[in-house]
């Protein structure tokens, strides 16, 4: 099933996760000079079920010459879970952080808002750019802000994880990731490639996905739907690739 047949799950989903996949495309677009992406064997539309609730996954996939791969990721689960996943996977001659978000929520209510720009370097700290530009946004204040677990070890100091406790702050974050996602594409088309650092930023970026493979909640969502094998094959070939050069 192509992109624009398929039933949109995003007018179904928490408005907060509806708000934010449309800001993101609509930064990508404004900012960036897409392409297509092929998915793996047309894992673009998915749908599982073994046991429990039904699993919907709606894949957009784009690529640009600073990015290999942006992949913004919708799903449901029954009609209790919505999901928002999003990485941007810089090329490996980009020396550019890694842009990730995930908005998790149901019934009315989200638990997990995180996003972050997270470093690659081998001194695992954001440029001086980046980090001038994230101290110049608004501060943002949120009342209920949520441990990182002990493999997200991989997130900058700028990480954001809360879990929003009004709908002034369900707003407050995602200015925040719409601020992060505007530096991060002004960034990455002011930057030249850097070929000479290409083992160095292609060792941090397959760490974070190392890393992101970890997550237990991730992982026992899909197994639930799909089995151990075919989780495994999506968290490491669509959710968190890693690139051999
Ligand atoms: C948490 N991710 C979760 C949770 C679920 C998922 C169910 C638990 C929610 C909670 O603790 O309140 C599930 N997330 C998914 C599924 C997909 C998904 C099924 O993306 C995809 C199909 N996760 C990411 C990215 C980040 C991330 C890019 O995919 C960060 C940049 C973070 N998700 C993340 C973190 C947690 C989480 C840190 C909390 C994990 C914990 O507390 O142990």
């Amino acid at each position: 099933m192509t992109a624009s047949s398929a039933p949109s799950l995003r007018e179904q989903q928490h408005p907060m996760i509806r708000q934010l996949a449309d800001i993101i495309e609509a930064v990508w677009q404004q900012h960036l000079t897409l392409s297509p992406y092929q998915l793996p064997e047309d894992l673009g539309y998915i749908e599982g079920r073994l046991e429990g609730e039904k699993l919907v996954i709606e894949n957009a996939c784009y690529q640009t010459p600073q990015f290999r791969k942006l992949h913004l990721e919708l799903a449901r689960v029954g009609k209790s879970l919505d999901i928002l996943h999003c990485v941007m996977f810089p090329r490996p001659d980009y020396d550019l952080p890694m842009f990730g978000c995930d908005i998790v929520g149901g019934r009315g209510q989200v638990s997990a808002a995180i996003v972050d720009l997270s470093p690659v370097s081998r001194d695992r700290t954001l440029s001086a750019a980046y980090r001038d530009a994230i101290a110049a946004l608004p501060s943002a204040d949120f009342s209920q802000p949520r441990d990182v677990p002990t493999w997200g070890d991989i997130f900058s100091n700028s990480c954001v994880f809360i879990r929003p406790a009004s709908p002034a702050e369900e707003q407050q974050f995602l200015q925040r990731v719409k601020d992060y996602l505007t530096i991060h594409c002004e960034q990455a088309i002011a930057l030249a490639p850097d070929p000479e650092r290409q083992a160095e930023i292609l060792a941090g970026q397959n760490r974070y996905c190392t890393q992101q493979q970890q997550n237990d909640k991730t992982r026992r969502v899909l197994e639930k739907a799909f089995g151990e094998a075919w989780a495994e094959r999506y968290m490491t070939t669509v959710l968190f690739d890693q690139a051999l050069n």
